[in-house]
């Protein structure tokens, strides 16, 4: 079973990630985990804290010539803010001067984390509870990325919407009616939306998105949205009916959802689906006669509105994820809370922070959508090195079409 943990405070010293469970032999260079962890600090309307930080994953141990060993992989991400922080970040109490903060933001974890932890400073729920968390995540993503990749399963996201601000042609449509080009991985729509500030696929889109951001800095406001995560070339079978917990869309849905600010997630046409009738909603199944798709399935759906996912267990088809993120909560123009010193209304606090960071969230979405897909991808293929879990895996595809065959003749 592979795990992560993550430590570290946001303006801390820097983050740590341990990553357990991956066969031995998966090649892995420092320069692709850079890359993505790159890819997550980018987006029109993050704050000034994207110009201090330059995320790089320090590889600790579990890496030798840039393969994998099998042993605990940890990196160490340095946060450069900590130099601006050392005296009111320390473990030590050398300047009990430090001031407290009492006035928590609303749809922070500030006043939550208070009650919870007997704090006497909201700083001690600010750290652990900021985003910059997920920079952690998306190293511990990486690799599980990287295992994907030898199998075939490419992993991408796209911005669907900032602030209400839709595209007049939306691609999610394109994939639930299953009409994408043959050759089509979900990379493309990253290697797509990653030219776009705002992570869209349209610069029309992109236009009204900026101007909508522009709106909410000038009005001291934020704004949220909503982005797609696919993967393609996911093969049939991952996941299961037989327990709640061995869902692979439970389990997806988690992965989204534990993402900060994240208020909701769907598979597929999702919400849409609860509107239509069934024929409308479900993917007929056709037969593809001697004409296998790519991951040699004769078996196929005509749409894809299901998401990938019947029963819990994936389709073949591409895994179609959609999350919304709720805007951020530290605003310039701010809304009523309480001095928790005094007990009095006054206005909530502000500090430094972004304005939106939906393009950062499809990012990290794409990291733990991956982490999902290969929690169930090793529990059904198994193996101690990726050339074991390479054969376990050929052995099943392969006969699997024959096996239906046979079964049923
Ligand atoms: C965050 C507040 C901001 C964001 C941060 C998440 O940080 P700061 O308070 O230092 O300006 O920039 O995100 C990151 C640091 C990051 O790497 O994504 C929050 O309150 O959640």
């Amino acid at each position: 079973m592979i795990r992560f943990l993550t430590a570290g405070e946001s303006h801390g010293k820097a983050l740590t990630v341990i990553v357990e469970g991956f066969p031995s032999n998966l090649k892995i260079k420092n320069d692709y985990l850079n890359f993505h962890l790159k890819r997550r600090q980018a987006g029109y309307g993050r704050g000034l804290r994207m110009k201090i930080e330059s995320d790089t994953a320090e590889i600790i141990s579990g890496i030798r010539f840039q393969k994998t060993l099998g042993s605990p992989i940890s990196f160490l991400i340095k946060n450069r803010d900590w130099e601006n922080w050392v005296e009111r970040m320390s473990p030590e109490n050398k300047n009990p001067g430090i001031e407290k903060i009492s006035i928590p933001r609303p749809g922070h974890a500030d006043l939550v984390g208070v009650s919870k932890y007997n704090f006497d400073d909201i700083r001690n729920s600010i750290e652990r509870s900021s985003a910059r968390e997920t920079a952690a995540r998306v190293a511990a993503g990486t690799i599980a990325r990287r295992f994907l990749e030898e199998f075939g399963i490419s992993i991408g996201s796209f911005v669907e919407s900032i602030g209400g601000v839709y595209p007049k042609e939306n691609f999610s449509e394109k994939l639930f009616k299953n009409d994408i080009p043959k050759n089509f991985i979900g990379w493309d729509l990253s290697a797509q939306s990653d030219r776009s500030e705002v992570r869209v696929l349209n610069k029309e889109h992109e236009l009204k998105i900026i101007n909508k951001i522009k709106l909410a800095k000038k009005k001291g406001d934020t704004l949220g949205g909503t982005f797609y995560v696919v993967a393609t070339g996911v093969p049939v079978g991952l996941g299961s009916f037989v327990h709640y917990d061995t869902k692979l869309d439970a389990d997806i849905a988690q992965a989204i959802m534990s993402i900060n600010a994240v208020k909701g997630v769907s598979i597929g046409t999702g919400y849409e689906a609860a509107e239509k009738f069934g024929s409308e909603s479900h993917d007929e199944i056709i037969f593809r006669g001697n004409n296998p798709d790519k991951s040699g399935q004769v078996l196929s759906r005509r749409t894809n509105r299901a998401g990938g996912i019947e029963g819990g267990i994936s389709t073949g088809l591409p895994i179609i994820v959609k999350g919304a993120m709720k805007p951020i909560s530290t605003l310039m123009t701010p809304i009523q809370s309480v001095d928790l010193k005094t007990m009095k209304a006054v206005d909530a606090r502000r500090e430094r922070s972004d304005f939106v960071a939906v393009p950062a969230c499809a990012v990290i979405g794409e990291s733990m959508l991956a982490w999902s897909l290969v929690k169930f991808f090793l529990l059904k293929f198994g193996g101690d090195s990726i050339e074991e879990t390479k054969d376990n895996f050929r052995s099943y595809t392969k006969k699997l079409n024959n096996r239906i065959r046979k079964n049923f003749k």
